[in-house]
């Protein structure tokens, strides 16, 4: 059967063909109206991006290639005496929209874990880390400086023909995601362990050898959990910050490792990925202030005292989902059937409960449903993998499926370096005042 590579660069024409045709036929066609309020409000709901892999509905949730969640859970590969969908078969998706086999999917398992090795340089790099240093910090110096070693940027030195730049992307995203877990797993066993870091097995899947890197693989259940989170947190269509950022970065033509190492910073922020560190450290802080069995009264006061204090409840809301996350409700499935004991996880139970109501009365949230990020850390506390601080960290891992599968299709498709038009206030005032 075809390799990934090879099937890609079937597909590129037919794409570049159908762009080419909707252009034609619908190019001056107006996607909709621009308010000064949307322009004053984060470009919220602005329709100005293309953007291939995924599409998120406000009341269906993400669909990649148009499967739901539950969809890719039923029908993707999943690896041996496993249920969960292993991530290399959602890149394979994300990427050509097509589902692979088992064995295309086992192939990219095997790619992986050959270019998985980093530059001792890198190694030094984190090594001389403070561990004091947010570790998202630590990943996204690591992701910049693999860009040593970038096959676009030394292809693009040299002059190659724009034709041939998404081949070259192709071989840095792959590269960069085969690195991740030596990354990754290299800085949590710095700042949390005693810094000797386990060797990947070249038999094994993605999310194994990350498991094993952290220490977690011989719990079963750890492992099947990060395969689901690697799927499910990879792509959340092309607007939110990460993925932008990536897809703007890109678009100056910077190669894929710098323009992931800026949207890694963008998902490092509290209003976006690090929302699931702030979640725990937020029921933590609940359980020792009212314990682990408290009633519904105090749990609702609990969350008022957050709203009353000026700050947001972690894990709620959503600049576009109008519903509970597909992404929190796969969750809330693997914890009832593996973990539906675990003390946490009833408080997480009790929150969703609670929360909406307050944050409907409270009259502000558009969105009062829980999002992905009120549920991962919780998983991930069960199977002892406690350090907080840490949780974005994967979040990243999954998050670089879904960008660098757009990215090599942004190169593909030869999309243009981005630059929206932006006005100071004046001249808006004056634009409307003198009409
Ligand atoms: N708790 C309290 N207030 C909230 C809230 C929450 N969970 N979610 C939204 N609000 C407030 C907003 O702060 C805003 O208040 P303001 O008018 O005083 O500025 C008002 O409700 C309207 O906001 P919105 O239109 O409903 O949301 P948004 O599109 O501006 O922001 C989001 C979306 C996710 C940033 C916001 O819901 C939030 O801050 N949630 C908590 C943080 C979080 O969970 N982030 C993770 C999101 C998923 C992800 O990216 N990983």
């Amino acid at each position: 059967s075809k390799s990934l590579k090879e099937r890609l660069e079937e597909l590129i024409p037919l794409k570049q063909e159908e762009i080419k045709q909707v252009k034609k036929e619908h190019g001056a066609k107006s996607l909709g109206n621009v308010t000064v309020d949307m322009v004053y409000g984060g470009m919220r709901g602005i329709k100005g991006l293309i953007w291939e892999g995924s599409v998120l509905d406000p009341e269906e949730g993400i669909e990649f290639r148009g499967l739901t969640i539950p969809d890719c859970r039923k029908r993707l590969p999943a690896a041996d005496g496993g249920e969960e969908p292993l991530p290399e078969g959602l890149f394979w998706l994300l990427l050509t929209g097509e589902i692979p086999t088992k064995e295309q999917v086992d192939a990219i398992s095997a790619e992986w874990a050959a270019r998985s090795s980093i530059p001792s340089f890198v190694e030094d790099l984190i090594d001389r880390c403070p561990n004091t240093l947010h570790p998202m910090s630590q990943f996204s110096l690591a992701v910049t400086a693999l860009q040593h070693d970038s096959s676009f940027a030394k292809a693009y030195q040299s002059g190659v023909n724009k034709s041939e730049y998404w081949q070259y992307a192709y071989e840095d995203a792959m590269d960069l995601i085969s690195k991740l877990p030596a990354i990754a797993g290299r800085i949590y066993r710095n700042v949390y362990k005693d810094g000797k870091v386990p060797s990947i097995e070249m038999d094994k899947d993605y999310s194994y050898n990350l498991a094993k890197i952290l220490g977690y693989s011989e719990d079963k259940d750890f492992v099947e959990l990060l395969r689901l989170y690697l799927t499910i947190h990879s792509d959340h269509e092309g607007g939110n910050v990460s993925a932008h950022t990536m897809r703007l970065v890109g678009s100056a033509l910077s190669d894929p490792y710098i323009s992931f190492s800026a949207c890694l910073n963008g998902l490092a922020g509290p209003l976006h990925g690090l929302a699931n560190q702030e979640v725990v450290r937020w029921i933590l802080k609940m359980r020792d202030e009212i314990g682990d069995a408290p009633s519904d009264e105090t749990v609702k006061g609990y969350v008022w005292k957050t709203l009353k204090s000026g700050k947001v409840v972690p894990g709620y809301g959503h600049a576009v989902l109008r519903r509970t996350d597909p992404r929190y409700e796969a969750q809330r499935e693997f914890a009832l059937k593996r973990l539906p004991q675990d003390p946490l996880f009833k408080l997480v139970s009790q929150l969703y409960n609670i929360v909406p109501g307050v944050l409907l009365e409270h009259g502000k949230t558009r969105n009062p449903w829980p999002n992905v990020d009120a549920h991962s850390g919780v998983l991930l506390q069960h199977f002892g993998l406690v350090e907080q601080n840490y949780y974005t960290v994967l979040f990243g891992v999954s998050r670089a499926l879904g960008v660098l599968s757009q990215l090599i299709w942004d190169r593909a498709l030869g999309f243009p370096i981005e630059r929206p038009k932006s006005y100071p206030t004046e001249m808006i005032r004056k634009m409307f005042n003198e009409q």
